[in-house]
């Protein structure tokens, strides 16, 4: 065999695999055409469009986001805590530089400022030209965009957020201090009263033990630690998780209002009933976050 070689039913072309763990190679797509391919100070950005998946956003050949299924993530990354919160006037989103989650917070009418902090401008700059699917929200006049890092961002805003969303990459290369314990801290710190945590955490199925990983550092900072989930074709197994925490809000439904379901508009995913049937995990992912 040759150094690297494929087998498999694959049509002629040229396609992109992402190979995020352990040699398992994941969804694969023919790539149509290549818009955007750059080093960043950070990262590999590359856009491209895909013969049945529609433009493809990629950051260090990890999938990012896609026309397909962008919105079973970002509206569930986004729903789920404002729905939480009784009135997020404030929103922080951390990372997200597609835009996709600044696009489904702004649809909050309750929501005064959505503040995107992206440290990769580069990013930010791509998805205005390129991810027509995501950069909606760049325009709307809560939005505001920071080039900065996040984590620097929440130190120097202690007591200022009721919702802090973040919307990273997985926990390798520059997105691994976002799933450390020193910075949940300082997240802590820089929500108000009544606060509530989103995170993107990785897939249970292939990545196990960084979510187990994860679950035990969320308990140490966090009170009220929940998790639920999204299916998501387009990342590594389809199956995705999501944390939900507070220090003082304890069940996602405790300030839940249907009306204000109807005021988001036309949504793709979110409905309802998942603000408490996402949280129902399949035994092995119980087992996970509880550290077992
Ligand atoms: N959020 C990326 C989730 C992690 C995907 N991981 C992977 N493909 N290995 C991306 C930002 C979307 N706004």
């Amino acid at each position: 065999m040759t150094e690297s070689q494929a087998f498999g039913h694959m049509s002629k072309g040229i396609w992109w695999v992402e190979d995020y763990f352990s040699g398992r190679g994941l969804v694969a797509y023919q790539i149509e055409k290549f818009l955007f391919d750059e080093q960043s100070d950070y990262q590999r950005v590359r856009i491209f469009d895909t013969k049945d998946y529609g433009r493809v956003f990629t950051l260090d050949d990890l999938m990012m986001t896609n026309e397909l299924d962008e919105f079973a993530y970002h509206e569930m990354l986004v729903h789920i805590p404002l729905l939480a919160h009784p009135n997020p006037e404030k929103v922080l989103i951390i990372g997200g530089g597609d835009g996709g989650s600044l696009r489904e917070a702004t649809k909050h009418p309750s929501v005064k400022e959505a503040r995107l902090c992206e440290i990769d401008g580069m990013v930010v700059e791509a998805a205005k030209q390129y991810l027509h699917y995501t950069n909606a929200g760049f325009n709307h006049p809560s939005s505001i965009v920071t080039i900065g890092d996040g984590i620097e961002f929440v130190r120097q805003h202690p007591n200022s957020y009721d919702v802090i969303l973040i919307d990273s990459t997985d926990p390798v290369g520059p997105a691994e201090a976002l799933f450390a314990e020193a910075f949940y801290n300082d997240v802590l710190t820089c929500l108000r009263p009544g606060g509530i945590v989103a995170q993107q955490t990785e897939s249970p199925y292939f990545t196990p033990q960084s979510v187990k990983m994860i679950y035990s550092i969320l308990h140490k900072v966090f009170p009220h630690v929940h998790t639920y989930m999204s299916m998501i074709p387009g990342y590594p197994s389809g199956a995705w998780s999501f944390s939900l925490v507070s220090k003082d809000v304890e069940t996602p439904t405790q300030h839940f209002n249907s009306q204000r379901v109807k005021a988001l508009g036309d949504l793709k995913y979110y409905v309802p009933e998942m603000q408490q049937s996402a949280f129902v995990l399949p035994a092995f992912v119980q087992k996970l976050v509880k550290g077992e």
